[in-house]
């Protein structure tokens, strides 16, 4: 029993998609000990080694508590108005001189972690009113949205796996034993496969290494980095000419089905075995297993998104659902229903598109309102009109996540203004004028905006802030800059702000005939708010009209931030149910199946067959469960022990480079080349190597002490920015071709 000055709170683990639930123990203001939430309705006590370590965030001395300016070649710490001060004098100018789009925004991975990200850095955006938006999305998922987009109308419309109920898991791409998973909420990923195992179901891994989830699965099938495209029409080419088709329930909602038949037909497992390196009788195999199985989920993540074929893989990775009738069906993919997503037929509407505007020096296409972040690098260095001279960048460290990183890196150095609201002064935002810092994790409220509409169960999870601080949050600090950057000054009221920016969200229903809402009065409903600040009350107001919602007292039972409150360990909302035709807003109200982009780049699938016989060794990256993309590496507790950052090759390549293990091998790519100690293993097949990303911690002006002792090197100095899938803008960060050219002794 926790001793009298103890108390036990309960809140939501903000650092990957598997969402847990964490049980926090704490003595006179400070975590004593971290757990996992036994009672969690999700989790049910899982927990990995990042979860438990955010106690050390917490009180890592390197986070930032106050703002940097940058003088000279150091950061000194400032107070909050002289930071605000200076971004004011040095920022509205350059807005003002050369225009809107000279001022630049990347937007990391964080933002997806947060209230704040989720629902106030659109004003921020908004205020900048420029057309230079980058972010994270396009080294990641942005293939999944582009083929959700074209086929349901929404790229936020992605099927999910229902691991707890499918009998046969098809892997592509993904270690969730060392990732907890991604587009796939399902905290204790390994437990879940268990049970499908226990239950008589299999699971089977397509992935070049044998990870710790293909050791786990029923079946290992190394592929050919950048092949899974090929593998998986050829599946889908199998299923039709076999007659094994049959959609199921949703047949009735299904556009281009023939085109897609016609599409695939050349693509036969005789002639994608090889550049796949998977034999034909075996995909004929799997195409036979998919199609009888009582049920499939078949899943695609990062190895196979971040490829040439992104997009086209993702949208494979459907339609090889659809037609084997777990599209919207139990223990298939199916469209999760989350608390604060309203439901409601959006069919009709314009659609998805992209290339709405184009970027200036390499005419690539808008995709979700922004630009490849492999093209921020062309837009800083080429001069002309609408150049960037200025940067924000907000949780985000593109100097080690994003390709070609040597020239970011100088590119920053070039900027006449650079701001970046973050809680470290690491690689990236070593070179901003000005680092505002928000408040650690433990310090705010906590829902998950994106990722409960990616969860394999429905459920909701609110946690309130743990810590009080006086410090600005996240949200105060992008209202703040927003208010700037509209000349409002630097003591304008955020709080103002707030207040406007939930009026307009209430009123905005009170309007729209589709609300629950529609015709009520905004005096009445006011009131209900004032307990909450800032994004809460905007949250608040969406889960209160959501499809759980109390609706303000109509549903007396329902859902409001109030009664999560009440429900520390989260509220199971249920399985995921099917949703088809409600989640449709394809213009017809119908699920295409063959959008023109994807049939159109069948001919470059049929090129790259044609020219798949390269010799060349490929890179691929990884993960490991004590890691956190490149921001998790300053905490003893994850630092500690052997060290990650090193090259995995298997024995036949070493030795025909007469490389040993614990050597440095010299890899060099078209974008850059870098040195790094070997580990000779059979984990990763014969022509593939492997290097994590997030690493390159050596670097002069940054923040994070442990960090620089285990600093590694960084994998995306090879990536490269003119590789990408031309459809989504996502940046090829696998199946790079390399050469390893020499060796010295390590
Ligand atoms: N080669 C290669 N490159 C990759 C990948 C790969 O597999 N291989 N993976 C890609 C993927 S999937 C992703 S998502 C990206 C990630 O790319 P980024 O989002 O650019 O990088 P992160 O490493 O997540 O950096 C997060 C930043 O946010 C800061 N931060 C942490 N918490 C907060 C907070 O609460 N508020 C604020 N304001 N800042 C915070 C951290 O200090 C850090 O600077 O990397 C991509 N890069
Ligand atoms: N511990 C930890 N957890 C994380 C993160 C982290 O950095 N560390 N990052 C989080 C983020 S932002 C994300 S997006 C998710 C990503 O989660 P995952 O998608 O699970 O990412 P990885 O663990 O990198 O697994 C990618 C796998 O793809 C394989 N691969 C590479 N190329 C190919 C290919 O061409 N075809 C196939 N079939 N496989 C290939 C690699 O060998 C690797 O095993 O993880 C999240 N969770
Ligand atoms: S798996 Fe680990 S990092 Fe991810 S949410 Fe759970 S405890 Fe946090
Ligand atoms: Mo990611």
């Amino acid at each position: 029993m926790p001793e009298s000055s103890e108390r036990i709170e309960y809140r939501t683990c903000p650092l990957c998609e598997a969402t847990c639930g964490l049980e926090l123990h704490i003595r006179d203001e400070e975590v004593i000990r971290i757990r996992g939430d036994r009672d969690h309705v999700m989790s049910r006590g899982f927990v990995c080694p990042k979860g438990v370590s955010l106690d050390q965030l917490h009180s890592d001395p390197d986070r930032l508590r106050r703002p940097m300016i940058k003088r000279g070649d150091t950061h000194v710490e400032v107070e909050w108005d002289e930071a605000y001060a200076e971004i004011e004098k040095r920022l509205l100018p350059i807005v003002e001189e050369s225009g809107r789009n000279a001022v630049g925004i990347y937007l990391g991975n964080p933002n997806a972690h947060h209230l704040a990200g989720a629902l106030y850095l659109r004003f921020l955006i908004k205020a900048l009113g420029t057309r230079n938006i980058f972010s994270a999305s396009t080294v990641d998922q942005m293939p999944r949205h582009v083929s959700s987009g074209l086929m349901y109308g929404s790229p936020n419309t992605m099927a999910v796996p229902d691991l707890d109920h499918t009998d046969l898991l098809l892997l592509l791409g993904t270690n969730p034993f060392e990732s907890n998973g991604s587009l796939c909420t399902a905290p204790d990923f390994p437990g879940r496969m268990r049970a499908i195992q226990k239950r008589g179901g299999k699971v089977i891994v397509i992935d070049p290494r044998r990870t710790r989830t293909a050791k786990a699965a029923d079946e290992h099938l190394p592929i050919r980095p950048g092949s899974d495209a090929l593998f998986l029409v050829a599946l889908i080419q199998v299923i039709f000419q076999n007659e094994w088709h049959d959609p199921g329930s949703i047949e009735d909602f299904l556009d281009g089905l023939e085109e897609v038949k016609l599409a695939v037909a050349p693509f036969t497992p005789e002639r994608v075995a090889d550049p796949c390196g998977i034999p034909a009788e075996k995909i004929r195999a799997i195409a036979s297993e998919i199609a009888h199985s009582e049920s499939a989920a078949i899943h695609g993540r990062i190895g196979v998104h971040t490829g040439s074929f992104g997009t086209l893989t993702s949208w494979a990775t459907d339609i090889l659902s659809i037609v084997t009738g777990n599209l919207d069906q139990t223990g298939g993919s199916m469209f999760p229903r989350a608390a604060h997503t309203r439901d409601g037929n959006r069919a009709g509407g314009r659609g998805f598109t992209t290339g709405r505007w184009r970027s200036r020096v390499r005419d690539l296409p808008e995709v979700m309102g922004e630009f490849p972040v492999s093209t921020l690098i062309d837009e800083i260095i080429t001069p002309g009109e609408g150049q960037i001279r200025a940067l924000v960048t907000v949780a985000g460290n593109p100097v080690l996540s994003t390709p070609d990183a040597q020239t970011l890196d100088r590119a920053l150095d070039g900027l006449d203004f650079m701001v970046s609201v973050d809680i470290y002064c690491n690689e990236t935002t070593r070179h901003a004028d000005v680092i505002l810092p928000p408040p650690s994790p433990l310090e705010r409220s906590h829902y998950d905006i994106s990722f409960t509409n990616l969860s394999v169960r429905n459920f909701a999870h609110y946690s309130p802030a743990t810590f009080i601080t006086d410090s600005p949050s996240e949200a105060d600090i992008l209202a703040k800059l927003s208010l700037i950057l509209g000349h409002q000054g630097i003591h304008s009221d955020t709080k103002e702000m707030s207040q406007t920016i939930l009026q307009g969200a209430l009123e905005g229903h009170l309007a729209n005939e589709k609300s629950p809402l529609f015709g009520q009065n905004s005096d009445d409903l006011l009131p209900h708010f004032e307990s909450h600040d800032g994004p809460d009350a905007l949250l608040d107001l969406m889960i209160r009209t959501g499809p759980y919602g109390d609706l303000f007292g109509q549903n007396p039972d329902g859902l409001s931030i109030e009664k999560l409150r009440e429900n520390p360990h989260g509220i199971d909302l249920g399985q995921l149910s099917a949703r088809v035709p409600q989640i449709l807003s394809t213009p017809s109200g119908r699920i295409d199946t063959a959008p023109s982009a994807i049939m159109q780049d069948f001919d470059r699938l049929d090129v790259m067959l044609e020219d798949s016989k390269a010799t060349q060794i490929l890179l691929v990256g990884r993960r490991d469960i004590r890691s956190n993309n490149s921001w998790m590496h300053n905490l003893k507790g994850l630092s500690s022990g052997s060290e990650r950052c090193f090259l995995y090759i298997n024995p036949m390549d070493a030795e025909n480079h007469n490389l040993q293990e614990g050597e440095t091998a010299h890899i060099s790519s078209e974008a850059g080349e870098l040195q790094v100690p070997i580990h000779v293993t059979e984990e990763i097949m014969p022509g593939v190597v492997s290097l994590p990303h997030g690493w390159g911690h050596r670097v002069n002006g940054t923040r994070l002490r442990i960090a620089q002792d285990h600093a590694g090197v960084n994998s995306n100095i090879l990536t490269d920015r003119h590789s990408m899938d031309p459809l989504s803008g996502n940046a090829v960060l696998n199946g790079i071709p390399i050469s390893i050219d020499s060796i010295e002794p390590g």
